[in-house]
């Protein structure tokens, strides 16, 4: 449906970077509605919950180390479809499997440092949205072009 909403996250390197602006900026021109961003200093332990299924990976240390090095910018971005066409958007894991035009295909290279994260399926993005945000923290609203991206 329409109400689709994924979790998207610019991780600390793309921060120092400063490219926030330019990761935001292709959410929006795709035509997604932003219902929820902050700017977070994660810790370990909500990064172990983020990360579950990782755990024992031999790069996990690196990535939790990696990913509370300095701030995130947290955002939830809803639209038909936005989970899959942001994993779309973002590109393949690995930078060098990365289409140019993806995210990760135009500002990464190394795997352990692929500027931004958004969730892989509809369920787990209800489970990241509900560990990263609090109910209150999502906005309900409408831009006023809907009627032209949406029949
Ligand atoms: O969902 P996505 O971020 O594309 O990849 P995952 O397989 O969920 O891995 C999460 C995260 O872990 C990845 O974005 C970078 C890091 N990572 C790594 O540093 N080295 C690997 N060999 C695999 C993943
Ligand atoms: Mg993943």
């Amino acid at each position: 449906g329409i109400r689709e909403q994924t979790f998207i996250a610019v991780k600390p390197d793309g921060v120092q970077r400063r490219l926030i602006g330019q990761i935001v900026q292709r959410f929006e021109q795709r035509g997604f509605r932003l219902v929820g961003l902050k700017m977070v200093q994660v810790s370990e332990e909500l990064l172990s919950q983020h990360y579950a299924c990782l755990h024992r990976k031999p790069f996990y240390p690196s990535l939790l180390r990696y990913m509370t090095s300095g701030p995130i910018i947290a955002m939830v971005w809803e639209g038909h479809n936005v989970v899959r066409s942001s994993r779309m958007l973002v590109g393949e894991t690995n930078p060098a499997e990365a289409a140019p035009g993806t995210l990760r295909g135009d500002f990464s290279v190394h795997i352990s440092r692929n500027v931004v994260h958004a969730s892989d399926s509809v369920e787990v993005a209800k489970k990241e949205i509900a560990l990263w945000f609090q109910r209150s923290e999502l906005i309900e609203w409408e831009t006023c072009d809907h009627g032209s991206i949406y029949h």
